[in-house]
Order: structure tokens, then C-alpha cells, then sequence
């Protein structure tokens, strides 16, 4: 037996296993509980949290506004809770879940510090038995994979990395104690919203900080400020019409409105104002939306983009670090948007040195730095924000196999496959929360969150209603969803992005655009229909 694999030290029986006690996971044992199931949550980490317990990297901060990024299930709680900031931080968020978890009694079903290793379906006893690395194993009929988009870091696989006699952490494994980087010389692999949230925080403390750049990003300015209490009290006066208006438009979340106008029906100078107002503003989903057509005509999208160029070029004062900060290789919003604090303005500091590893690539890590062509950087201290296999890696890293031993990894080898981005076909009575092909990280996760669990827990109530026991998905009903998936995405830009969102940042990894972009309002119009006319696409019996 492999030390990952212990036999089994003990065995509980529940009716669902959850993995992952995020946003997702907690929702999930709340509802399913609801409905009388006896349910087990396996996480990893010891406390709840998902990607807010792990993200403790300094400056993590969320890109939609915390009045928004929340719960809506409960009218208590959303009343009740009090956010002190446009944005929340992650010690922010952190406090908000622990307290959910307190508020709901959910950490009795819940075992820390586990690992799933892997989920086998057993065709005669009709459900899953789940294996982990401490031990325990669990069997239960449901099984909910609430294992987040974002949890499988990347740390890539530099030549020397094992040499470095400094300490080195990844942003999405920040250690639970405080990383002290005063006075220290630091260097930053990685300029993605990780990246971009850490650097200037990082430069606050450091002595010196190192930045290696591959490919630069745009980022706008998040605008982050205190929220004031009446101007609080005053939207949570209106909380379910907030919520209402927000589900109706494609990413889940107000923003400034609905866009109605394609970019061309208005003159430049009108436009230039609009980007200004916006940029202003602040806020990712403000600059990205006031007009219909930004990310599915190239033209359109570059006349913001070239806004945001120019906001780089007036921002920076050394015109070359400037050039190299400078996005040219994808249209504006196909990779996720940053959101930055002081991002373009860090880069005035004497103490902090860009270096294009594009030009100058790394060559090796060694004991006490970095080699890259031109040249060594003494460094104290490695950051690497170099972002997570996305969408599929959680669900891959526990070895799922469904029917007749089949191994997800071989059914996904072309590329992930899942009917609605809910089940996939061959894996029954598996659900995936916020799974590929559906609107997960294209939009708010909160709300997709939520309206993916009340979709399993509605379905698990309807089961229990029917006396059913096995659900699958029909495979052509998932090759026709996988197909739109397709098709709406290559209406778009998006897929030009040699992005994570097409699994571009890990090698060998196919390339397929994991999230649906057809809107929030549409995939849930979708679902609501499948249920409309009895689970259509789904088997049951
Ligand atoms: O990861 P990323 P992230 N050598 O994959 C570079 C969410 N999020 O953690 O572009 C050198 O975006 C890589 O370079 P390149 C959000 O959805 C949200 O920053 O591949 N560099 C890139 O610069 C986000 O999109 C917030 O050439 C290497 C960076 O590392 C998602 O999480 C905050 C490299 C990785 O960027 C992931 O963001 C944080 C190598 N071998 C995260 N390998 C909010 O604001 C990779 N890179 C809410």
C-alpha cells in the first residue's frame, strides 16, 4: 500500500460526502442537510475556507464587491453581517465563513486536515467510497466534489528550484503564520491577479523587490475604499431586488448597469469619457462593460485596450519598464482582469526591478537567487504567483472512477466533459459544484455557487420524492451541452487567450475553454428548463 494510500483506519457511512469546505461546500451541507441526509465534509485544510483560508498572501483581496460577493440564502445573515470595505480583504472573507460555519452548526459534519485520495463507484451498492490520506475512508450514495476552481497551485518546475536555501511560498499555499518580509530582497515569479495584488503590497516592507515578468496583464485600478455605514444600510434595505437585478446580468453582479450600445454607435471623444468615468470608477466589471460588443469584436476590444495602454504609459514614468508592462499579445478581459492597488505606480520605486523573462529568461534558481541571461538577483525570500491547474485539477487530483472502473482522468484526456458542468456521464450519483462548461469563474462564484447547490439539492429532494437512487447523464445530452459550450465561447474572443481559462498555463494540458460565457441568466434559464420537463438529459431510476 503507498504511504498516500493507508488502509483504511476507519469507515463512516453518511448519506453525502462533500469535499471542500469553501463557499460551496459549506452551502452543500446546509442544504443537504435540510433535507434529512447524514452528510460528512472532507476538506484539506485545517479550518474552513477553500480558497479564502489559503490565499493569506499579503494584499489578497476579492475583485467583486463583498456587499455582493456573500451569501443570499439567508435574509438573517445578509442583514446581520457587517462588510467595512468595498472589496473585502481575505482576513475579511476568512471571518465571514468562519462565522457562517458558526451560525449554521456546520463544523460538526465537517473533518479537517484530510485529503481525499481517491472515490471509487461501487455499481452494487449504489454510491461512492472515498479514500483519504489520514485514513479514514467514507462511503456515502452522494458524492458532492465542491473542491473549488483555483486549489490546485502550480509551482512550475524552474531548473534549481530545490537549491534555494531561502524560503519559498506559493500564493495559494500562504503559510498560516506571518511571512515577515521586512528589509528582505524579494522576488515575484508570476504577474497575474495573484501577482499584481502582492507586489506592491510586497514592496511596502522589502528592501528590494525582483518582479519576473513573462507576459505582462492589464489591470485597472480597484478604487477600494471604506464602506459608509447608511450607504450599507441603504442597499441591504434593498437586498433581494440587489440580488434580483444582479442575477440578470452575465457575470452575476450589478456592476454599472446592463450595457445596451455596441462600442462604435458613440464618437470617440464620448467614448473616451465613458472609459475615463469607469476607470475612475474602479473595479474590473465597471471598465470591462459599457458596451455590448468588447469581447466578441477585436476592434472594439481594442480601443479599450489601448485606453488601458495609455493609463500604463502615463502611469509609469521609465518608458522602457513602461513598454514591458504593456499587454500586446491578448484582446483586454480575455484573461481574467486584474484588479490592482498602486500595481503600474510600484514600479516608480527605486527598490523595485521589472525583469522580462521573455527577453532574458530564467536559466536557474540558485542558492541564493536567480540566473536569467543577463544576469544574477540576490534574493532572500521566492514568491511565485504562478497561478493553479484550473477547473479540472481538483477534480483530477482525487482519482475519481465511475462505472466499470472507468478513471476520469481517461475519460477527460481530451478535455473535461460534464452536462451542464454539473455531472458527467459514467460517474454516477457525482456532483460537481461550479464544474467546467459551466458559468463558475466567469461571473460572481457566490451566486453560481448557490444556484449550482440548490440545483443538486433540489434534485436530491426530487429523488428521495421519486424513490430513485442512481442519477447519470446522458452522454449525448453531454456531448450536445459540451458542443454549445464550444460554440458560445468561439463567438467570443476569449478563446484566442492563451489563457487558464483554455488550460493553456499547464503544460500537455488540452486545450478546451472550461467555463460557459453564454451568461449567467442564460445557463440558468438552461437548468431551470432540464428541470421544467423532468431532469431532461439526466438519467434516473
Ligand atoms: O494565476 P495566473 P493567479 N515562469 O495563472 C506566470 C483568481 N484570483 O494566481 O501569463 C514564469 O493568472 C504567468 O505567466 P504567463 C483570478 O480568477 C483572483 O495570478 O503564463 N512565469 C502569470 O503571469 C485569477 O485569474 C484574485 O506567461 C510563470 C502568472 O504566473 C486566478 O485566480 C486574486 C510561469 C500566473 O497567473 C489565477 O490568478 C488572485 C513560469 N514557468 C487570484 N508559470 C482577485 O483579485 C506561470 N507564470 C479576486
Amino acid at each position: 500500500m503507498s504511504p498516500d494510500r493507508p488502509f483504511p483506519t476507519e469507515t463512516r457511512t453518511v448519506d453525502a460526502v462533500v469535499v471542500g469546505a469553501g463557499f460551496a461546500g459549506l452551502y452543500a451541507i446546509h442544504r443537504l442537510r435540510g433535507l434529512g441526509l447524514r452528510v460528512l465534509c472532507i476538506e484539506a485544510a485545517p479550518d474552513v475556507g477553500g480558497t479564502w483560508y489559503w490565499n493569506k498572501y499579503p494584499g489578497a483581496r476579492c475583485d467583486v464587491p463583498s456587499l455582493e460577493y456573500s451569501y443570499s440564502f439567508s435574509e438573517e445573515l445578509q442583514q446581520e453581517w457587517t462588510w467595512s470595505e468595498r472589496f473585502a480583504s481575505q482576513p475579511e472573507i476568512l471571518r465571514y465563513i468562519r462565522h457562517v460555519a458558526e451560525r449554521f452548526d456546520l463544523r460538526r459534519d465537517i473533518v479537517f486536515g484530510t485529503r481525499v485520495t481517491s472515490a471509487r463507484f461501487d455499481e452494487a451498492r449504489k454510491g461512492w467510497t472515498l479514500a483519504t490520506d489520514t485514513g479514514l475512508a467514507v462511503q456515502a450514495r452522494f458524492f458532492v466534489a465542491a473542491s473549488g476552481c483555483l486549489s490546485a497551485a502550480r509551482t512550475p518546475d524552474v531548473p534549481g528550484i530545490a537549491n534555494f536555501k531561502g524560503p519559498l511560498y506559493h500564493s495559494g499555499q500562504w503559510p498560516e503564520q506571518a511571512v515577515d518580509l521586512q528589509g528582505l530582497r524579494v522576488g515575484v515569479i508570476g504577474t497575474g491577479s495573484s501577482g499584481i495584488q502582492i507586489i506592491p503590497e510586497v514592496a511596502r516592507v522589502a528592501r528590494q523587490v525582483v518582479v519576473f515578468q513573462r507576459t505582462p496583464n492589464f489591470s485597472v485600478p480597484a478604487r477600494n475604499r471604506p464602506l459608509m455605514q447608511e450607504e450599507q444600510a441603504a442597499f441591504k434595505r434593498d437586498y433581494a431586488q440587489h440580488r434580483a437585478r444582479a442575477r440578470e446580468s452575465n457575470d452575476g453582479m450589478l456592476g454599472l448597469g446592463i450595457p445596451t450600445q455596441p462600442t462604435f454607435s458613440v464618437d470617440e471623444a464620448q467614448r473616451l469619457r465613458t472609459y475615463d468615468a469607469r476607470w475612475e470608477h474602479g473595479g474590473a466589471a465597471a471598465v470591462l462593460t459599457p458596451y455590448t460588443d468588447l469581447l466578441t469584436d477585436r476592434a472594439a476590444n481594442e480601443t479599450l485596450g489601448e485606453f488601458v495602454r495609455g493609463k500604463i504609459r502615463a502611469t509609469v514614468r521609465d518608458a522602457e519598464v513602461a513598454d514591458k508592462l504593456t499587454p500586446r499579445d491578448h484582446y483586454i478581459g480575455t484573461k481574467r482582469l486584474c484588479q490592482d492597488t498602486g500595481y503600474y505606480d510600484t514600479y516608480n520605486q527605486p527598490h523595485v526591478k521589472l525583469v522580462d523573462i521573455r527577453r532574458s529568461p530564467i536559466e536557474q534558481v540558485t542558492a541564493s537567487g536567480i540566473t536569467t541571461r543577463e544576469g544574477h538577483h540576490e534574493l532572500d525570500v521566492l514568491v511565485f504567483a504562478t497561478g493553479y491547474d484550473a477547473v479540472t485539477g481538483p477534480l483530477l487530483a482525487m482519482d475519481a472512477r465511475g462505472r466499470g472502473g472507468l478513471r476520469l482522468a481517461d475519460k477527460w484526456a481530451e478535455g473535461p466533459k460534464a452536462y451542464l458542468g454539473l455531472v458527467t456521464a459514467g460517474f454516477p450519483n457525482l456532483f460537481i459544484v461550479t464544474g467546467p462548461g459551466s458559468p463558475s469563474v466567469k461571473g460572481n462564484m457566490v451566486h453560481s455557487i448557490e444556484q449550482h447547490v440548490n440545483f443538486i439539492a433540489d434534485c436530491v429532494a426530487h429523488m428521495q420524492a421519486q424513490d430513485l437512487s442512481l442519477l447519470d447523464a446522458d452522454p449525448q445530452a453531454e456531448d450536445r451541452w459540451c458542443e454549445h459550450v464550444r460554440e458560445v465561447a468561439d463567438r467570443t474572443l476569449f478563446p484566442l487567450a492563451d489563457s487558464w481559462y483554455v488550460g493553456a498555463n499547464i503544460p500537455g494540458k488540452p486545450r478546451v475553454f472550461l467555463p460557459y460565457v453564454g451568461g449567467i441568466p442564460a445557463y440558468r434559464k438552461t437548468c431551470e428548463r432540464v428541470v421544467a420537463n423532468g431532469y431532461e438529459g439526466f438519467r434516473l431510476q
